[in-house]
């Protein structure tokens, strides 16, 4: 980690901020991060010391060293790349773990791109939260945890914000048994409870889906 402290601009229940929270706690870096949260309901993702910064005006907006990298998976990348000997490894270095980790990850984000599709059309959302359940009872099946078997690693980053999102804004999750499973599991652990949003923790805020997946 360089001399100058990293900056993350991040809105308490943005689930791409999350991602980039967990990775920086599991690298050990989270408490010498100059966290500026924003208010959205003062938009100051648009004020001009972000859009210097993200053009998009949008949160997570990132420097570390000097050097600005905005996008999530993009920051994740980033943070593994260049410190990947820090606290825990991510993503394997042996090609098989590596494809492992690697196919969850851009399944994920392809999912993410489609997300105006998914909010939209359940029928859609409800066969991609499926997708996971199957994926997640093989796993359970071999007697494992994670994504990608008995590792934690950047995949489960990736997806738990996801998961926890659905859960926090009414999927009744006891319909996905394995999904579950993995999200109570998950919440166990040191980096994800640490960075949880912190507006979840009060019952303010919860919107229910109009049609129940
Ligand atoms: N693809 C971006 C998405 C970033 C994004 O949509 N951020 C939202 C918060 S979840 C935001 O800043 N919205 C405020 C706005 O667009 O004005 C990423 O993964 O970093």
């Amino acid at each position: 980690m360089s001399g100058e402290k990293m900056k993350l601009y991040w809105f308490s229940g943005s689930t791409p901020c999350w991602r980039v929270q967990i990775v920086l706690e599991e690298k050990g870096f989270y408490d010498k991060v100059d966290l500026r949260h924003v208010d959205f309901y003062k938009q100051e993702q648009k004020s001009a010391e972000v859009t210097k910064l993200n053009p998009r005006g949008q949160v997570p907006t990132f420097v570390d060293d000097g050097i600005n990298i905005n996008e999530s998976h993009a920051i994740c990348d980033y943070l593994e790349t260049c410190y990947g000997d820090y606290g825990k490894k991510l993503i394997p270095s042996e090609k098989e773990g590596m494809s492992r980790v690697l196919q969850r990850m851009h399944e994920i984000k392809q999912e993410n791109r489609d997300q105006e599709l998914l909010e939209t059309k359940y029928e859609i959302a409800r066969k991609e939260i499926q997708r996971w359940e199957d994926y997640l009872m093989e796993v359970h099946e071999d007697g494992q945890t994670y994504l990608v078997g008995e590792d934690f690693s950047m995949a489960d980053i990736y997806l738990y914000p996801h998961v926890a999102f659905c859960v926090r804004f009414g999927l009744d999750i006891s319909k996905y048994p394995e999904l579950a499973k993995y999200y109570n599991t998950l919440a166990q652990r040191h980096s994800i409870q640490k960075t949880w949003p912190p507006t979840w923790k009060s019952s303010e805020d919860i919107y229910r889906f109009l049609v129940p997946l």
